[in-house]
């Protein structure tokens, strides 16, 4: 049976989103609502399978990579995170450059793409990061090195008194090739005052990214969803994104983020469900229609449900990761790294089929 010329889609109260969808059409907020309330989370992901497999196939793209964290010292205390401390306090770490390269020489695998992030440490001016920056390039010259965060950016301005974009400018002469998504949370003000009323604002979240788009740094972005947002804030925090991508042309991929609970100030009465969190990835991948992949972050997913995400709109796998703070912190269960081999045999397990990528998503 054709799912799509059935009437199924009638029964849900989709079919004009059926329709759109089939033509390629864009979705509205409206559109956006009314996915997130259908109680068939199936259906939508149908749509949003019919999408992912337009644009790649049946391709899911994976990395080589390696994430470091240098510091979990951070000003900001938004009440999700239970990764941060304060200065001083037990428990916090800053890295020197050595003890960078240090982790990323232990790597089981020379890394194509070096994900470096951590938090907005009181102290660490600009030339720390352009001392790490450059000596990492020159290490690993044909790695992609995706560092920093927006929040990040507007954190070393502040404390340097210059400008983001030559912050940019500045890590981008020292090796940046792209800033990683994360700081986005929720856009929404209302929201956003309550999670992390001392990080960057949404305004200068979307501003910096489209910055670093017109120096050629591209970027990639994420939502954290499952806390306190209502489905109109994440269908906001979407188009959002969308007009952004619209003005910019610089995001390659989307990370929607469960909020994992465990060690968080941050205390919630309904906590996702499974099938929330692929009903929330399905409805990226059919709102964000100029955002060219879509992430099934294992880490925060599980890898399981990170499989059934390749189903439900998404079409990258991540990659080996060889060591995770932020999510095993909030109590992510998963592994701390992946081999290859186990990334191409669960990607494979789901009737995929791997394909390597670099860190601007080539393909390798
Ligand atoms: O910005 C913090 C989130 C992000 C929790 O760009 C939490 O390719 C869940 O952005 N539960 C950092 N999430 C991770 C991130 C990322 C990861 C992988 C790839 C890329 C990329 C980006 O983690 C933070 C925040 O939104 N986070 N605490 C928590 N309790
Ligand atoms: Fe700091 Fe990032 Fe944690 Fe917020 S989420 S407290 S900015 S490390």
């Amino acid at each position: 049976m054709n799912l799509f010329k059935s009437d199924y889609f009638d029964n849900m109260g989709l079919a004009d989103v059926r329709d759109k969808v089939e033509a390629g059409e864009r979705l509205s907020f409206d559109d956006g609502v009314r996915l997130f309330r259908c109680p068939e989370p199936l259906a939508v992901g149908a749509l949003a399978h019919r999408v992912r497999t337009r644009l790649h196939g049946d391709k899911a793209f994976y990395v080589v990579n390696r994430h470091v964290n240098y510091t979990n010292v951070c000003v900001n205390g938004c009440v999700f995170c239970a990764y941060q401390r304060e200065e001083g306090q037990s428990g916090g770490f800053v890295l020197t450059r050595d003890d960078v390269l240090a982790k990323l020489a232990a790597a089981p695998l020379p890394p194509r793409e070096v994900h470096i992030v951590g938090g907005c440490h009181p102290k660490l001016g600009l030339a720390y990061f352009e001392d790490i920056l450059a000596a990492v390039r020159d290490r690993y010259p044909d790695a992609v090195l995706k560092c920093f965060t927006a929040v990040e950016i507007a954190h070393f301005a502040r404390l340097e008194g210059v400008p983001t974009r030559e912050v940019l400018v500045r890590l981008q002469t020292a090796g940046l090739g792209m800033l990683a998504g994360g700081g986005a949370e929720i856009f929404a003000p209302s929201v956003r005052e309550q999670l992390c009323p001392r990080k960057a604002t949404a305004d200068e979240w979307l501003a910096i990214h489209e910055e670093a788009h017109g120096l050629g740094i591209r970027t990639n972005a994420t939502m954290l969803f499952g806390h306190i947002e209502a489905v109109e804030d994440r269908v906001d925090h979407l188009i959002r994104l969308r007009e952004s991508q619209d003005r910019a042309h610089g995001y390659t991929c989307f990370i929607p983020l469960p909020f994992l609970t465990e060690n968080s100030k941050l205390r919630i009465d309904n906590p996702l469900t499974g099938l929330e969190e692929l009903k929330t990835i399905a409805v990226s991948r059919l709102l964000l229609d100029n955002i060219p992949h879509i992430k099934a972050y294992w880490v925060m997913l599980g890898v399981k449900q990170a499989q059934a995400a390749l189903k439900f709109g998404a079409d990258d796998f991540d990659g080996t990761v060889v060591e995770e703070k932020i999510g095993h912190e909030a109590g992510a269960t998963s592994e701390q790294g992946l081999s290859r081999s186990e990334l191409t045999n669960m990607i494979r397990g789901c009737g995929c089929t791997p394909v390597e990528r670099d860190g601007f998503f080539n393909e390798v």
